[in-house]
């Protein structure tokens, strides 16, 4: 048995509407299901008091003040989605949020060690996930938000800076094990056909290929596929590191070598947020405010996957994201790429673009903050895109393909040209395979990617001619 603190950490006579209108509390939906042995609401009193002002006993230092930034449980449904999970709703003072000493500003880091911390190591819950909160509008107006985002990237591109359409990207495969010059021929055989090529995230300074020796040649790649295509080309490098100095160091000498070509504003800079956490997206954030920040999330599933009872929902994850100021963030491919997601998985990419939006539990508002651009990938390519579009709504979106621009039986540049055409394919509300009969670079991507075509479209073979 637990102590039941339930008598101060539930308010079942508050009201959602009432603390929304009085915009102080930052409120959370938890899907709860306490251990064996304990109740639900002692159990939700007790997550709102590791998260605020308690812990399993009372403590002799608490004063009436403190009572007043108490976190408390507001809705408690015991069981409402089965097998003993159920719905809590917690209200936080946002007093319990930690300001910046430099600039009043409130950060992501102290706001995950309270609303997703000790809580989820606590010995009387089975599992403890956080769906989905709402953010109060004084404190999203004093997080750092975006400071760039597709619109600056369409504009670079020579594009209108609103729905300026899709860019075509790809990462440079494989993962790793490419030395220099491999890797920037790599990169120039797609920026003959695409826009866009990112760092795999894992790729940085491997002694096979120090950064000093590639960036160079990736210039030169850049400045020659610039010129004979006519066209701005973007790569986007991983500066990803522990360190502050060290990532500073990277992004600084992107810039310089890439500023030799006059295509500084050409790179962005990959971040693996989820794992340097939000000190290392920060950093970009604030020491490299005009560059595009590509929020990686390489690890979250450790934590967002579906089949975790703990953690916080893929949701949470983009609205962090949007309130440190990603450029961009991967949304996942909503059910049409290789990792794991579903058709309404809209709502991530939604949550990210629009000033007003509807999550899982809250309405959330963000009062002009810019927009994160959605990133789309892993394990895409021509055939799944069009599908892919029609789900979304738009294709306003970065889109990067490393198996499905390396994997294409022509080249890279078919890879990308294939990937361009399955965008004017899907705009231009064509049939698939009628498109790809005056479209050869679309055409051969059902060659190259026969599982996937056989898959989405059954009689390919038949009305392509292709018997092979
Ligand atoms: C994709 C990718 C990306 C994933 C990340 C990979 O390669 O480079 O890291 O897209 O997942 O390493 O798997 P392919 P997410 O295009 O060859 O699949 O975007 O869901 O965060
Ligand atoms: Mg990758």
């Amino acid at each position: 048995m637990a102590l039941d603190q339930s008598n101060r950490y539930c308010d079942f006579s508050l009201n959602e509407d009432q603390l929304i209108a009085g915009g102080k509390h930052f409120l959370t939906a938890y899907k709860l299901k306490p251990a064996e042995g304990y109740g639900f609401v002692e159990t939700a009193a007790h997550v709102a008091a590791e998260s605020s002002t308690g812990t399993n006993v009372e403590v002799s230092t608490t004063d009436d003040f403190t009572k007043g930034v108490d976190a408390l449980v507001y809705q408690a449904d015991e069981n409402s989605f089965g097998e003993g999970y159920g719905l809590i709703k917690i209200a936080y003072p946002v007093e319990l949020f930690d300001i910046n000493l430099t600039d009043g500003n409130y950060m992501i880091s102290q706001m995950t060690s309270l609303i997703i911390g000790n809580n989820q190591g606590m010995g009387d819950i089975h599992g403890l996930r956080l769906m989905d909160f709402l953010i109060p509008e004084m404190m999203v107006k004093k997080f750092d938000g975006p400071a760039t985002n597709i619109s600056d990237m369409w504009k670079v591109l020579g594009r209108p800076e609103v729905d300026g359409g899709y860019i075509s990207g790809t990462i440079v495969k494989p993962k790793l094990g490419l030395r220099p010059k491999p890797f920037a021929e790599a990169c120039y055989q797609f920026w003959l056909g695409g826009d866009f090529i990112k760092n795999d995230e894992p790729q940085g300074n491997q002694v096979f290929c120090p950064t000093k020796e590639v960036i160079p040649m990736v210039v030169d790649s850049m400045d020659r596929a610039q010129q004979e295509t006519g066209q701005a080309k973007i790569f986007s490098a991983n500066i990803t590191a522990d360190c502050h100095h060290e990532m500073v160091a990277r992004g600084e000498y992107m810039l310089e070598q890439f500023g030799k070509i006059n295509s500084a504003d050409h790179v962005a800079f990959l971040v693996d947020g989820f794992v340097t956490g939000p000190a290392g997206v920060t950093t970009c954030r604030r020491a490299f405010p005009d560059v595009f920040l590509h929020y990686h999330r390489a690890g979250h599933g450790s934590v967002t996957s579906l089949v975790n009872p703990r953690g916080y929902t893929m949701l949470v994850h983009m609205k962090f994201a949007r309130l440190m100021g990603a450029s961009g963030i991967h949304t996942g491919t909503m059910g049409y790429g290789k990792m794991e997601g579903a058709s309404d998985d809209r709502v991530m990419a939604y949550m990210l673009e629009r000033d007003e939006c509807m999550g899982h539990y809250f309405n959330q508002k963000w009062y002009g903050v810019k927009a994160t651009t959605p990133i789309i990938s892993g394990g895409m390519n021509a055939l799944r895109l069009p599908g892919f579009f029609e789900n979304l709504g738009h294709g306003n979106v970065i889109n990067t393909c490393g198996g499905g621009a390396y994997g294409h039986i022509d080249s890279p540049a078919a890879g990308a040209i294939s990937l361009n055409q399955a965008y004017e394919c899907w705009k231009s509300g064509a049939d698939p395979i009628e498109y790809a009969k005056s479209h050869n670079e679309f055409a051969r991507a059902f060659e190259s990617f026969p599982f996937d075509a056989d898959k989405i479209f059954p009689d390919w073979r038949e009305k392509l001619g292709v018997h092979k």
